[in-house]
Formats: structure tokens, sequence, C-alpha cells
């Protein structure tokens, strides 16, 4: 409200509910936004779908008014940052939001105090290309689309809710961009099976196609998080390998499916403007069955 002084000066004078009401009624065909820090009507439209298709029949007149009656309980992410990790990092967001507090959003909360509090926060994409911006405190940063989904152990639905991936990055190409702060590009994942966990490099399957390109890499302070183990692959987890380009360092994963026969070789991540592959290979942590991991 404080970027729409004449909204706050009519709800001051009683004249509307408030200025949510103000904005639903009037701002939005107005073309502003009384939540300018978390709430993205484009991300929101291009992250759903179905909300893009609800529109067009009518039932709501915009993606914020769907976040208002639905979205918000549903833990839908109003912009990049993912709520549903953030919530359950920080409780006390949660109960202050539950509790009636001012912030709609966990990304409403992090734009105005989160991240001058240092806290810790995941950025991600959508099943499309996207470009990711960091923070300025510790982020974690993926192109992959995560979503809300039911909680499973060892395979069995054991209820809440849980961090899900929606996709792997096949046939996603995402610019990743690290901010001031340290950035933690995530470029695959443990996930857990029946019997075993196993290890999964994600833009692999597209070949030279499908690929994460990482700017702002700051050696030493920020973090790589690759599915794998440097060098050949073993039958849980894909061989990983760096190599020098002209375009910075690249970053190759060999899969597993077919460990003793003819492999493929997988671009997954271009490091710009990185000339010595030590550099990303010193930040780097590999999730491998060798290594601590978290399991997600
Ligand atoms: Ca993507
Ligand atoms: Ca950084
Ligand atoms: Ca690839």
């Amino acid at each position: 409200m404080a970027a729409n002084p004449d909204v706050a000066a009519v709800v001051e004078s009683g004249g509307l509910a408030s200025g949510l009401q103000h904005y639903l009624g009037i701002g939005e065909t107005e073309g502003r936004s009384l939540f300018p820090g978390s709430f993205d009507e484009q991300w929101y439209r291009q992250r759903y779908p179905d909300i893009v298709e609800a529109i067009s029949q009518g039932v709501f007149t915009s993606g914020l008014e769907h976040y208002l009656a639905f979205g918000r309980e549903e833990q839908r992410s109003v912009s990049p940052l993912f709520e549903l990790d953030y919530f359950d990092t920080y409780p006390d967001v949660r109960s202050a939001r539950d509790a009636g507090g001012i912030y709609l959003s966990a990304a409403d909360h992090y734009s105005v105090a989160g991240q001058f509090e240092g806290r810790q926060t995941t950025f991600s994409g959508t099943t499309g290309n996207d470009t990711v911006v960091g923070g300025a405190a510790l982020d974690t940063l993926t192109g992959v689309q995560l979503d809300v989904g039911q909680c499973f152990v060892g395979g069995t639905l054991v209820g809440g809710q849980c961090r899900e991936y929606d996709s792997i990055g096949v046939n996603e190409q995402d610019v990743l961009i690290g901010g001031p702060g340290i950035d933690t590009f995530e470029l695959g994942r443990a996930q857990g099976g029946r019997a075993f966990v196993n290890f999964l490099a994600f833009y692999q399957g597209g070949g030279e196609s499908d690929f994460a390109r990482i700017e702002n890499f700051e050696p030493g302070r920020d973090r790589l998080l690759v599915a794998g183990q440097l060098g050949a692959p073993d039958i849980l987890a894909p061989g990983v390998e760096f190599e020098t380009s002209p375009e910075g360092v690249k970053v190759y994963s060999i899969d597993n499916v077919g460990v003793g026969v003819p492999t493929s070789r997988d671009l997954v991540a271009i490091i710009a403007g990185i000339g010595d592959p030590n550099d990303v290979l010193n930040s780097t942590t590999f999730i491998n069955s060798q290594n601590q991991f978290a399991m997600t």
C-alpha cells in the first residue's frame, strides 16, 4: 500500500473495507498491484496452466483472485520462491501468516523482511525455459518445477505436504543467475525408492539441447549440487565430468542406465565465465551413496 498512497488514504478514511477490495474491484484493471514484492501475476499463470484454463472459463478474473480464494491455502507459489520450503524452514513465518499477519505469502515475507534477516530460500522454475535469479541471502536455485505433494517414506504414504519434482529438466534450457548471497545451484537430486535411493541428474536426456546456464558463479562461495560421482557411473549414480570450453566450464553427466554397456554423455550445465574446471570441482557437492545427501 506504500506504493499506492491514494488507495491507503481511501482505506484510512473508511471508504473501502480494505486495499484488497480496491485491488479486486478497480486496481486490477488499472494494472497495479498491492503486493509488488511478491505476487507475480504473469509467473503465476505460466506456472499453473490450470488457473489459466479457469480464467478462460470465467471462473476467476485473475490469478490473484484464485490465489486469495484457494492458492494460498494450497501453498501455490506466487513467484519463483518456493513457498513450501520457506514455511517448513520457518514455522514462525507460517504462524504469523495464519494468525492474520500482514504477509500473504512466503515471498511477501522474504521480500520485505526475510532476505535482510538472512533467511534461506529456494527459487525454482517451471517445466518450460526459465530465468531464475538468486537473492541476497543463502539461496538454492533450480530451473526445474517443484510442487507440493504427498509425503512418502520408503514407498509408504505418510500424509502431510512434501516437496515434489514436476520436472527433471528434460528438454528445458534454464538460466540460473546467482545473487550477491551464497547460492547453491541444484542440478540433480536423490530419490527414494522402496528398496534403495538412487541419484538423478537434471537436464539429462536431450544431450546438448537441455542444460542450465549458470551465471555470476562465485567459486569458493557458491555451490553446485550435482547428482553423481566424479568420473564413471555406478549402478545408483551417474558419473560427472567437467570440461573447459570458450563459454565456460561444461558439466556432463554420464548416465548409469546401462552400466557395463556404452553410456551417453549428456550436457547438464554451463558455468559461464569460468575458465578453470577446478574452480567448479572445488565448489561442487556430489550427492550419491558415498556422500551425505538430503533426500527430497
Ligand atoms: Ca525449467
Ligand atoms: Ca552468489
Ligand atoms: Ca542435456
